[in-house]
Order: C-alpha cells, then structure tokens, then sequence
C-alpha cells in the first residue's frame, strides 16, 4: 500500500508506537493531559463535565489501539465479513461499557477519587447516544456488542443523525417533546474527512447503444449529495476486538455546493443548497412501529444504502476477487425493512456498472443479503409509493419492476391456476397511487428471512407472508429468537447482583456464557444468599425512588412493590390495560375498610415511554397516568397503598437504573402483536418477576424459567381473530368492572372526561381492537395473586434466582452464533493476543 511507512523508517515508528495507560497512575497522568491541553481546562476549572472529557479521552485512546489492531487483522484475515444495516443504533452511553472492556476500571475509580470525583457521577455526565426508537435500535446495540466479544468481524452501518430521538417532557400531564442535539462533545467519534462517497437523486435514465454496439443503462443529470463516515469504536468484553460502526453524514458535494453562486451574489441560494443536503441526516424519525412514508425518510434510506454499500464494494475490490465470490466474502443483514433499496442498489451496481447478465447477478445479490422483520402490524409495514420512487430513484424504480416481472413469471410457472396468487404476492400493490411492498421486495431478493421469536416466526409464515412460503418452501423463513447483552443488562446496570453472582459462581465468566447462571440453582435455599440477594433488589429500589423523587417530586416508599411498565407508548403495548387497571385498584382501594387496607400490598405504579409526536392516542395515554396520578397519589385514604408515577424521557440510561429495581413488571401486548419484546427479558435477568400475555418471547421466557415463575393471563392469539370478529358482529359485552373504570373517568374524577373520551371510546365504540376488554378481568385476576405471592417474600425471591439462573438462552451471543451459523455462515476470527487479555470486571 502506497502509504504505509518504508520499512527503515519503523523502528523509530514503533519506539513510540502509542500503547494508552495500564495502571492508575498512568490513568491520571493521561486524564490530567488531557483535561489540561486537549480541553484547555486546568485545576482551577474542573467541573464534572469536564472530569467525564477526560477520562473518556484517556479510555478512548485505550481502545482505539486495539480498534486499529482489529481491523488490521481483519483486513489481514482477509475472510467474510458480517455488514449489519441499520437505520438505528441505540447505544446508551458508552464510557461505562468502555471501562468494562479495556477493564481498568477500578484503576479509573481510584484515580478520579484521588482526583477528587466519584466515577458513577463523571459517569452520568455523558449525553446518551438516542440514534433510535425502542426495541429494534436497543437490538442493534446489543448485537454490536455480542459481535465485537465474539471476534466476528463486523461493521454496522448506520445514519449520524444530529438529533436523535426527541427528549421527553412532561407538562401538565402532556407529552412535550424536545430537540436532542446531542453532539456537542463526542469523543467516541471519528471523522473521516477523507472517506466520503457521493450518492445521487432525481435525474433521468438514459438508455442508449454505444460505438461497440453494447447496451448501455445510464442514470444521470441527478442531484449529488455527499456522505461522509464517522466511525465509532464498538469494543468485546473480554478480548481486544474491537469493530467498526460507521454512520453516515450528509453535507453538499463540492462539486454541487456551488461557490459560482457566491461570487454571483446568489450566496443565500448557495447555504440553501447546502442545508438542504445536510436536512438527510439531520434526524431520526421518531416512529416505532409505524410507517409514515415520508420522502425525506426515503431519501435517508436511499443515502445510507448507497453509501454503505459503495463503501462495502471497495473494500471487496481491494481483495481482487471475482464478482462471483462477492456472498462469500459478504454477509448484508437487512434490520427490517428500511435498508431494502440496498438490495436494489447492488443489483442495479452490478448490472448498469459492472455489466454482469441479469440473472447471474440477481444470484449474487440474493446470495449476499438476509432479512429479519420486526413486526406483523400492518401499519408498520413499509410501502413506498410509485411516483415517489419514480420521482427520486428513476432507474432503481424500472429495476424493481424487472425484479418483480421475472419474480411473477416464476410464480405463476409454478401456480398456473392461482390467479389470485399474482396480485397478492406483487412487489407492485395496485392501489391508488401504486405502492412498492418493501417487505416482499426484501423477502425476494434474501437467501433468508428470519422472525425475533418463536410465535413470531411462526405468524409471519402463516399470515403476511404465508404466500411466500408456498412459493420458496419453509426453509427459507427461520427464527432466531432476540437476545440482550448480560454486559450492559446485567454487570453495568446492577453491579451488586453481578458481584454476588460471582462470588457464588466463582468467576465473572458467565458475563461470556450466560448459561452458567443455571449454578445459582443451587442457592435457591441458602438463607444468605437470599437475604443478600433482596438486600440488592431493595437498594436498587431505594436509588429509583431517588431518581423519581428528583425527576417529578412524588415521594415514593421502597418496601412498596414496584410494578413497571417503560417501553414505546402504542395501543397495541396496551398501558390504557395497565392504567385503567391502576383505576380499578384505586377504586377498590376508596372502598375498604379500614382493616381490609391493612391487609393490602402498597404499591408503585410506575409508567414511562414515548409516544411519536403525531400519535394522539398514545399521547392521551400519557395523559391518562399523569392526571390519574395527580388523583391518586394526593388522596389522603390511599397513603402508601397505591402511587402512580410517569418517569419522563424514558431512554437507556434511565433503563439502566428502571430496570434493576423492578418487583413486578408488565408485558401485556394483545397476544400476537409484540413480534418479541427485549424488555422481558432485561427484567427477568435483574431478578424481577413479570406479568404478561403469551406474546412475543414472553412465551420463550415462560418455557425456560418455568411455568410458576411467571403471571401469565389473557387471551390467545390464536383466539385473537374470532374474538375482534365477534366486537363488530356478536353481542360484544364490555367487561362490567371496565364499565366501573369508564364511569369514573366520565364522571370527571381525573379531570376534564372529553380528554380521555377517545381512549374509551375506541374500546366502547371502535371495536376494541386491542382486546382490552376481553382481557381485563383475567388481567386484575392475576395482579391480585401477584399481591398475594408477594407477602410471601421468601417465596417471591426463589422465584427471582430461579428465573435469573434459567435466563442463560437470552443472551445476544446466542444469538449471534445463530445468525452466524442458520444465515451468514461465518466463522469468528480468533485474536491471538486474547490470553493476555484482561480478566475483566
Ligand atoms: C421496533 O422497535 C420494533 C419493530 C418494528 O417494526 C419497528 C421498531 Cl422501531 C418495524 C420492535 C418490536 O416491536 C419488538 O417486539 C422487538 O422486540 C424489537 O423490535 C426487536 O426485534
């Protein structure tokens, strides 16, 4: 390579070849430095901010030695690498997952204590990294992790939003929503001026014969808009691999942004052109689950795939190999939908630039990519609209029209009597205006489709894709069930109940194989160990009600079991059951006795999640709990029995502190609709009980950790049709204490009742979808016998080992390693320096 250093230079190179700090000393030494000339602060002027600057400076150069080792060897190994696309990645904060796997952090913690901060507070200082929505963001975060402490070489691929997901406030019990501009100082960030791609829109196809009579496919004339990569340092737990996440930024080509309008005096025009090219990445739609179609969301989707897959092509290129051997050297991963037009794009690369026949690459490009969907709602499922496409990708639209035709003929080769077969399994849905069915687009141009859980895989071959089951055969649909990484969700979260683990497994080795929780079995009647192990879910308790009494000034009493409800807002998540529940108790409460109250478990309700900015239904929910709330936690008869509380702006470091101190926490979607859930699995993992439906992996978790370690109710999916059938053509009976709910809500005793009027009316008028009713008495059933379990502490906590000790399947390395093995067929890359590495805590 030309710019590698000659050979008689290196010595002096490797003299002072940089190698970051190994001990204490050296930690403060270079955090100082780093403080007192990277920053230009000094001892005068130190603040906690600044505190954070410097440690993650002096943590960053740490890992960046070893990033630039791994891809070295990468590059060296020269085999498969993996290529995650996502328009989401939900890291959290990232200083403490970096202490963790360089492991230096006790170094870290003596140090800055010396230095006169305690490392849980320069911890906090740092902004999270929001680029994404829920559950399918969080998964792509989990999945990095789980890769990188595999030794998979991986990249992600994602957008560099400048606002990731909004931050929630609460005003008067409504949802407000504020910018998150988040990148005032990211030292986990690399600009790489130098590798930019250009990508184009709009334009025109030109088709033409050239002198040596070939056939010549041109898309030209378009708009250019020019990404540009900033990578992001993705380190393993215990080995020095440490990966690549690249995320794109827009900004105005040099040779579009154009400086002929200065010196014309058209300068405005000039900065228009150029923020309208950075407006691609500016910010994260803000909808989960839910599809809005958008054209700057296309336009997003389209810069993004271009850009990463250009980026991927070069790199296949340096290797010399032959275009044939491009599924062998690349595994695409397609995180639902969004990144279908990659699948486009390639095609469209290998057949207008590179020449190859239709056939042999459309081989190449299924070979290449797998796709896993998230959901089966029907108003998540991407659908783009013709003209749009026509409008900004004219030659990607005629691509996806040839991949549908030669697609159709094979169809009905194989179906020549279906004739409905056709128009249900088109790319093209021909409505007014005509759509592209992104899902079948994605399934078509896969070698694999996969679901997140078990039911889940199972809906999908049997509903919105049961078509393509015929078509393809079962083998081509699979299931990999999600996971989390123990990492974050088990040892940075609850350091306590990781460090008592330990000691009672021997080693933190189940931090690398999950599975050896299942040792903690054999203390499920160790008086000690229990006592230990309900001291930890009561501090982590105790440092909740601090935050929630910081965070929104209600006082709440830690001996009261906290039930939780934290996820994306949305009717089919269901917390209108949840709260309308919370109704239920609170009226039953108005109407004990004296003595019945005494008898009672105090409770804590405890609410929080997002709700997209143009979701009026979800917003009303907020609504609901925070007047709900008001109602409750100030009525002088209910005391400690019952509070009501909506944490706001719910993101993954107010989960980090949520979730360990959980009694009881909820997962009650109308069975059928939550494709998985990660949640549940966080809860179960920090020794919290759960209440939900048979939805998602919740029936995964139940089957693992036993059938009485969980408080299941409701109606199944299976049932789940019949049952919205019945809504609109039975006798559809509302449930007579749901009814008491509805009167008190109508009555005005949460304030003004129009508010809630669409709440209640969708159950009452609309059919109840969501089948709230259906399931609301075997809902407060099961909340009462969680009230009587848990007067049974002894009980209630070897329920909480047992289940923690059966989570060991969920861990994302097991789901990794499946991925690896059922869809990119990829082996992980050994690191030779690993015995060195690091018993890491
Ligand atoms: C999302 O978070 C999920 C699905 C989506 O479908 C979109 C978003 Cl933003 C398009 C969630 C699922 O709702 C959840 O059940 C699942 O656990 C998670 O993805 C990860 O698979």
């Amino acid at each position: 390579v030309e710019s590698s250093i000659p050979e008689p230079q290196r010595e002096a190179w490797k003299k002072y070849s940089a190698t970051g700090f190994k001990s204490k000393d050296d930690f403060q030494k270079e955090t100082v430095r780093h403080i007192e000339t990277t920053l230009a602060r000094s001892l005068f002027n130190c603040d906690e901010k600044a505190a954070y600057s410097g440690t993650a400076l002096a943590f960053r150069d740490r890992l960046i030695i070893d990033w630039n080792k791994t891809q070295q060897r990468q590059t060296f190994a020269d085999q498969k690498r993996i290529y995650y696309l996502s328009l989401e990645f939900l890291m959290g904060r990232a200083l403490d997952n970096a202490m963790l796997n360089v492991g230096l952090k006790t170094a870290a913690k003596e140090g800055l204590g010396e230095l006169g901060f305690r490392i849980e507070d320069v911890i906090q200082q740092e902004h999270d990294a929001a680029l994404g929505n829920g559950g399918l963001g969080r998964l792509a975060a989990c999945f990095l992790d789980s890769l990188a402490s595999l030794n998979y070489a991986a990249w992600g691929y994602g957008l560099r939003y400048r606002y990731g997901i909004f931050k929630q406030e609460i005003e008067n019990g409504y949802q407000v929503e504020i910018p998150d501009y988040w990148l005032d100082f990211n030292p986990w960030e690399f600009p790489r001026n130098d590798v930019t791609i250009d990508v184009q829109f709009y334009g025109w196809v030109n088709k033409y014969t050239d002198d040596e009579g070939k056939q010549i496919t041109s898309w030209q004339d378009g708009e250019i808009v020019t990404a540009v990569a900033y990578d992001v340092p993705i380190p393993g737990y215990g080995t020095a691999t440490v990966n690549n996440l690249r995320l794109w930024s827009s900004k105005a080509s040099a040779g579009e942004f154009d400086f002929a309008k200065f010196n014309s005096g058209e300068y405005e025009n000039a900065v228009a052109d150029e923020q309208r090219a950075e407006t691609i990445s500016a910010v994260l739609y803000p909808n989960d689950n839910m599809d809005r179609g958008k054209e700057l969301r296309l336009k997003q989707q389209y810069f993004w795939c271009a850009a990463s897959l250009h980026d991927i092509i070069r790199r296949f290129k340096k290797s010399k190999r032959p275009w044939k051997d491009f599924p062998e050297q690349v595994a695409i991963q397609l995180n639902d939908t969004h990144p279908t037009l990659a699948i486009v794009e390639l095609q469209r690369i290998l057949v207008d630039l590179e020449g190859i026949e239709w056939n042999a690459a459309w081989e190449i490009v299924t070979k290449t990519f797998g796709y896993t969907n998230h959901t089966v709602l029907p108003e998540a499922l991407e659908k783009w609209s013709v003209p749009l496409i026509q409008h900004l990708l004219p030659r990607h639209l005629q691509i996806i029209y040839d991949i549908n035709l030669y697609f159709l003929q094979q169809v009905e080769r194989r179906f020549p009597k279906d004739r409905d077969m056709l128009g249900r399994v088109s790319i093209i849905e021909e409505s007014q205006p005509k759509t592209v069915r992104m899902a079948y687009l994605a399934i078509i141009g896969s070698h694999k489709v996969n679901g997140v859980a078990e039911l889940h895989s199972d809906l999908i071959k049997t509903t919105i894709f049961k078509d393509f089951v015929k078509i393809y055969g079962p083998d081509k649909f699979t299931n990999v069930t999600n996971g989390i990484t123990p990492r974050r969700w088990l040892h940075q979260a609850n350091p306590r109940l990781s460090e008592l683990i330990a000691s009672k497994l021997g080693s933190y080795e189940f931090l690398k194989d999950l599975t050896l929780l299942n040792k903690l079995e054999n203390f499920v009647d160790d008086k000690d160990f229990k006592k230990e192990w309900a001291e930890i879910k009561y501090a982590n308790k105790v440092r909740l009600a601090q935050h929630i009494l910081s965070a929104t000034g209600i006082s709440v009493n830690p001996k009261a079991l906290f039930d939780v409800q934290v996820k994306r807002i949305h009717e089919y998540k269901r917390q209108q059951l949840n709260i309308f529940g919370v109704i239920h108790r609170y009226l039953a409460i108005k109407n004990m006795s004296a003595e019945e109250r005494k008898k009672l478990a105090p409770r804590v309700s405890i609410f929080g999640g997002k709700a997209a900015p143009g979701y009026w239904m979800a917003k009303t929910i907020i609504h609901l709990v925070n007047k709900v709330g008001d109602v409750v936690n100030n009525d002088k008869d209910v005391g400690d029995l019952l509070k009501v509380v909506f944490i706001p702006d719910y993101n993954v470091s107010k989960a980090e502190i949520i979730i360990p101190a959980s009694d009881i926490s909820e997962h009650i979607s109308t069975a059928g609709t939550e494709a998985s859930g990660t949640s549940n699995m966080k809860f179960v993992l920090n020794g919290g009980l759960v209440i939900g439906t048979l939805d998602g992996a919740n029936i995964e978790i139940t089957r693992e950790i036993g059938e009485q370690n969980v408080f299941l109710f409701g109606n199944l999916s299976e049932d789940v049709e019949d049952l919205r059938h019945n809504h609109f053509y039975g006798n559809h009976q509302i449930d007579p204490e749901l009814n008491k709910v509805f009167d008190e809500i109508k009555k005005g005793t949460f304030g003004d009742e129009g508010a809630f009027s669409s709440l209640v009316s969708a159950i009452l008028d609309h059919g109840d979808y969501y089948l709230v009713s259906d399931d609301f008495n075997s809902y407060c059933k099961t909340q009462d016998l969680i009230d009587e379990t848990y007067k049974n502490q002894d009980e209630w906590v070897s329920k909480s080992i047992t289940s923690v000790a059966r989570m060991g399947f969920f861990t994302s390395d097991r789901c990794i390693n499946e991925y690896a093995d059922s869809i990119w067929n990829i082996e992980p890359l050994q690191v030779k320096e690993e015995a060195e590495v690091r018993s890491r805590t």
